[in-house]
């Protein structure tokens, strides 16, 4: 899984030859601003539109011949941010299609892949990424404490997804700024749109509010914007759809 393929890359890579080409890397963008988070009052709704070629739980939802060019329409939609699943096996991404994209766009990315180690991190930093994802559930709090500070240390912002009311407050105690709620269940796989209004209560309003998953129209967003999102972050809705730009445009506001 995720690890064996960490260990290939790490054998192919060693972490100090990481570190100098994420130092030698042009400076992270910041994603915080993006989404709107140091707006006063907060106010519109931010899109992060996902490249996504393959979910567990759906299969195959489109074939992504040219992830750039699905970059750069998302990104003239009025995208915020963009995220890029690097995870092999069941999404079928890969970093090469994060270089891909980074090349094309000029937006924060978010490289979406399960983080487990911090040669994750500093592969991200190497690669242009703006963002990470911890997953709150797969870290315990020493690992999700010392993550964080690695993503903040190197000047990018890490997207901290929670599923429970619980994972929240882990969330909030390390400092996160940036915290998702994902409907989706993630050993399940089931999606429960209720879960984002009630949980997005017990996070305090100086952290951008993501709402993660589900999201099929205009009638989803709002929901999810009048229980206290300020960004929603969707994949299949845009890679299934023909029309890219013209989503994004309906879910901005
Ligand atoms: C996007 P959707 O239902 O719009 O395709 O979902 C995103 O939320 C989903 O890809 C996701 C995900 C994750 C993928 C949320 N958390 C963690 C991999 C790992």
């Amino acid at each position: 899984g995720v690890r064996e393929d960490l260990e290939a890359r790490r054998a192919s890579v060693p972490l100090e030859e990481l570190k100098a080409r994420a130092e030698a890397a042009p400076r992270a963008r910041d994603a915080y601003a993006a989404l709107g988070g140091d707006a006063e009052p907060r106010t519109g709704l931010r899109v992060i539109s996902e490249v996504k070629r393959k979910s567990p739980s759906k299969g195959d939802l489109a074939s992504i011949a040219d992830p750039a060019g699905l970059a750069s329409r998302y990104e003239r939609g009025g995208a915020a941010v963009i995220s890029v699943l690097t995870e092999q096996r069941r999404f079928n991404g890969s970093l090469e299609d994060f270089d891909a994209v980074r090349a094309a766009v000029d937006i924060p990315l978010l490289r979406k892949d399960f983080t487990v180690d911090e040669y994750q991190i500093w592969e991200a930093r190497a690669h242009g990424a703006d963002l990470v994802l911890l997953i709150v559930a797969a870290l315990d709090d020493a690992q999700l404490r010392s993550f964080l500070e690695l993503t903040h240390s190197l000047g990018m912002n890490a997207l901290v997804e929670t599923h429970t009311a619980e994972e929240i407050q882990r969330a909030v105690a390390v400092g996160s700024r940036i915290i998702g709620v994902n409907v989706r269940n993630l050993k399940t796989l089931d999606v429960d749109r209720s879960v984002f209004a009630a949980l997005a209560g017990g996070i305090p309003p100086e952290a951008v509010i993501v709402a993660e998953s589900g999201v099929r129209n205009a009638e989803d967003v709002a929901h999810y914007a009048a229980h206290g999102a300020n960004a929603v972050l969707v994949g299949e809705a845009l890679v299934i759809g023909n029309q890219p730009e013209q989503a994004i445009a309906e879910f901005s506001a």
